[in-house]
């Protein structure tokens, strides 16, 4: 018998990708109206692909979210690379977001150059951050963009602000195939409640600490206890940094950073969850984790 088709539906799978520090996950948590994926102002701090569920009335779309795409000669940025640069295959739609209140040239070009070389799904241009920048810079950066590349769609977009997302949104739902919804209504990302707990505690060291330590930092879950009756959440994770000085620092003077920390991330812990969070958090040096490809995925990368 000939298979069923939902008549009318349309989905697909959608990568973000651009340079890092563009606003690619603030955008997908707007999209999404929930955070699923952490942010911060210092570039790289994206490492893994993370997908999120848009549902609408008649189509879906499963965004993957991915490391910024740069240069770079480390072991560690070439390996998130190579995560960005996989989820670029096999999607149906490529949506390229770029900062334009500052350009990159540098990883531009090589999105680009990546864009005329290989065989890729149609490509959506969404100019974030139009909040900072003036109409007539605005409309000079639409111009540039439209002359480097046949983009199907230019959309300027704040993420932070959410002016014209639904614009964005439209402009994705017309280059979407016809197809079954492949998730559940109620699912919003495929990443597991601990991944997105330890992501939520790597993103306060990104917040509270200084330059160099969010880099060295990962974060594991040792338990996640979930008391239903009660409704909370018994939560123990170690933070992982690379030497002993940075543990001094995410630890900080009478364990105020480490207390300021727990704070912060427990509060968006509960939010996501619905639930009281208990976090214990404990920090420990794993020598040069990020230059060992053994303990980089022991760590999770
Ligand atoms: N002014 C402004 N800042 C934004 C906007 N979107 C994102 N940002 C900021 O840009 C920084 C990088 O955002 P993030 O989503 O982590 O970028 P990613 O590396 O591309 O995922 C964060 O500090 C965001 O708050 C926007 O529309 N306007
Ligand atoms: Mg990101």
């Amino acid at each position: 018998m000939a298979r069923v088709e939902q008549s009318g539906f349309k989905s697909g799978f959608a990568a973000i990708s651009g340079p890092p520090n563009v606003g690619k996950s603030t955008l997908l948590n707007r999209i999404l109206g929930e955070k699923i994926s952490i942010t911060s102002e210092k570039p790289q701090t994206t490492r893994n692909r993370i997908a999120g569920v848009l549902h609408r009335p008649g189509f879906q779309i499963v965004f993957l979210d991915t490391p910024g795409i740069h240069k770079s000669n480390k072991p560690f940025n070439q390996q998130i690379v190579a995560v960005a640069l996989a989820a670029m295959n096999d999607v149906d739609l490529l949506l390229m977001v770029a900062d334009a209140s500052h350009p990159d040239p540098e990883s531009e070009q090589l999105i680009l150059s990546l864009l005329r070389q290989k065989k890729h799904a149609p490509v959506i241009l969404a100019l974030n951050k139009i909040d900072r920048v003036k109409k007539p810079a605005l409309l000079k950066s639409i111009d540039d963009w439209s002359r480097a590349y046949c983009f199907e769609a230019i959309v300027p977009i704040s993420a932070t602000e959410g002016t014209q997302v639904e614009d964005l949104i439209a402009a994705m739902e017309k280059l979407l195939p016809d197809g079954p919804p492949y998730f559940p209504k109620d699912m919003v990302t495929d990443m597991p409640e601990r991944f997105l707990a330890s992501e939520m505690i790597r993103e306060k060291v990104f917040h509270l600490t200084g330059r160099e330590v969010p880099y060295s930092t990962a974060v594991t879950i040792d338990s996640f206890k979930e008391d239903a009756e009660k409704d909370q959440v018994m939560i123990h994770a170690t933070i992982h940094v690379e030497r002993d000085s940075q543990k001094g620092i995410i630890i900080g003077r009478q364990g105020k950073m480490l207390g300021a920390i727990g704070e912060a991330a427990r509060k968006d812990i509960g939010r996501m969850l619905g639930a009281r969070v208990y976090l214990k958090l404990f920090v420990r040096v794993e020598k040069n984790w990020s230059r060992d490809a053994q303990a980089m995925r022991r760590l999770g990368y």
